[in-house]
């Protein structure tokens, strides 16, 4: 059997032992650990040369293989065009979005780079796949610097439509790019369906009887594959003795008050600021809620050194300080807004004692959130998700309350409904969700992936000749 290479951005510092971030980090790791293989990518670590060789760590039958970034990689590849002209672009905010050309050149030679780097590590058949948007040409580096291997691509972002990829000048060389993998898989049909459109329509692509692409002069294989959560490990972790503590101070704090609970990265693609006013809106057209429900909005900062997120953190600490300012009394804090990272199985135990999950990203790949906020509901009395229809997650959990959240208005009326909703039909509404997380889980959507990249394996092997030159 093949081993398994997994490339990301970021190696998740995972020991034996030791609780697990979670997520991603999850699925990935239970596959190598049953196949063996290697995690490669960068440490997280800026350092003053660029290094010989990775350092590596072994963890059982997994090998851990990470390299720093010198201060120019990291402000070019990772904060500069992943992170300044990509990030908002495939979220729709290419109002957001900054093009340098030496920032571009500069993602093209990091991903060069990193290629370059492992290919000592590999063997003829290890299976290879890359994760996310910071590794788009990856795989064209790979074939350049000789391998052959199968390499399998997942874009854990939206992919956006033509007329907004294309305002990324170098679109056209990027999506050349991602055709020298052998599968591309996405989180929805949306997503798919946009990267093949632009594919056919701005780039002579076909699409054949099997659904294969050819284009660019590479025949690759699209897929769809939603990821998904471990949903009963969740449940467990908000039931944890651990989270006594938590609850007991969070109930103290409420008083029987209802609660709104919201949690992400703090990032201007969450929608939280169109989450607050909503909030706000509520508290104005139904005044009964008045000192009668919290709202808590959990966001760890995250790329605080790129701009736009210093100003959307701005902006969300004027419209809390509003907010609150606006309805506080002596006993009830409306708005708790607190940038903190919490331990995985408290979150969770946040989850589970709150009547409302408030998930309405402006657009996101699939949200992780709203998964686990009804993954960690009690049965008996669970409580509703109102979730963003630009979520990936919202093509799964049709039991959801599914807003705009450009609707403000929308968005409050969804929050007062979900407050009043009787017990038999936020559980109903809730074993429809629990379903659908059951039946696709985080190892279903690793296994369907790297099944259809074995699969693939009967097919032509990557055409040579399309290739960046060979060195
Ligand atoms: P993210 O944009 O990071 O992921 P999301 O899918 O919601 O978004 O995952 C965030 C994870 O971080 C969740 O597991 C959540 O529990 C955890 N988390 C958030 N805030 C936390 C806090 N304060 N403390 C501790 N943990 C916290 C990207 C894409 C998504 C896609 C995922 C996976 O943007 O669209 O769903 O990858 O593919």
């Amino acid at each position: 059997m093949s081993r398994l290479v997994i490339v990301s951005n970021r190696v998740a510092a995972i020991t034996e032992g030791k609780p697990l971030a979670g997520g991603l980090a999850v699925g990935v790791y239970d596959a190598l650990k049953e196949k063996g293989g290697i995690w490669f990518g960068w440490s997280g670590d800026i350092v003053d040369a660029l290094p010989a060789a990775p350092d590596s760590r072994q963890e059982g039958k997994v090998t851990f293989c990470t390299v720093g970034l010198t201060r120019r990689d990291y402000d070019q590849y990772y904060r500069g065009f992943s992170n300044a002209t990509l990030w908002p672009t495939f979220h729709y905010r290419d109002d957001l979005s900054r093009f340098e050309r030496k920032e571009y050149a500069g993602y093209r030679r990091v991903n060069a780079w990193l290629a370059e780097t492992l290919k000592p590590l590999l063997q003829p058949d290890d299976l290879i796949w890359v994760h996310d948007y910071h590794l788009l040409p990856f795989g064209e580096a790979c074939r350049a610097a000789g391998l052959r291997n199968r390499i399998g691509f997942f874009l854990h972002i939206p992919f956006p439509s033509a007329q907004v990829l294309m305002t990324v000048p170098p679109h056209q060389e990027l999506v050349k790019a991602m055709c020298a993998y052998d599968l591309v898989g996405f989180q929805t049909e949306p997503d798919r369906t946009a990267f093949t459109d632009y594919l056919v329509r701005n780039a002579g692509g076909q699409i054949d009887a099997d659904g294969l692409v050819h284009a660019h002069g590479q025949t690759l294989r699209t897929g769809v594959y939603p990821i998904g959560i471990y949903p009963d490990e969740i449940l467990a972790q908000a039931e944890m003795q651990a989270n006594r503590r938590h609850i007991l101070n969070l109930k103290q704090g409420l008083q029987n008050r209802k609660l709104i609970m919201s949690v992400d990265r703090l990032d201007y693609s969450k929608g939280m600021l169109e989450r607050f006013r909503a909030f706000e809106r509520l508290l104005e057209m139904a005044p009964n809620h008045q000192g009668h429900v919290s709202f808590i909005q959990v966001a760890p900062p995250s790329r605080s050194d790129v701009q736009n997120y210093q100003t959307i953190r701005r902006q969300l600490e004027t419209e809390a300080g509003h907010i609150n300012g606006r309805f506080s009394d002596l006993a009830w804090t409306p708005l708790r807004y607190i940038n903190k990272r919490y331990e995985r199985h408290v979150l969770m135990s946040l989850f589970r004692a709150s009547q409302v999950g408030f998930v309405t990203p402006l657009r996101d790949g699939m949200n992780l959130v709203a998964k686990e906020y009804v993954a960690a509901q009690p049965p008996e009395d669970p409580g509703v998700l109102v979730l963003s229809c630009f979520a990936g997650a919202a093509q799964e959990l049709q039991g959801a309350l599914i807003v705009n959240p450009y609707d403000i208005d929308g968005m409050a009326e969804a929050l007062n409904q979900a407050l009043a909703m009787p017990r038999e039909a936020r559980q109903e509404r809730y074993q429809n969700m629990m379903r659908s997380l059951r039946e696709n889980n985080l190892s279903q959507w690793r296994d369907r992936f790297l099944h259809d990249l074995r699969a693939d394996a009967a097919r032509t092997p990557y055409l040579l000749s399309a290739a960046t030159t060979l060195p």
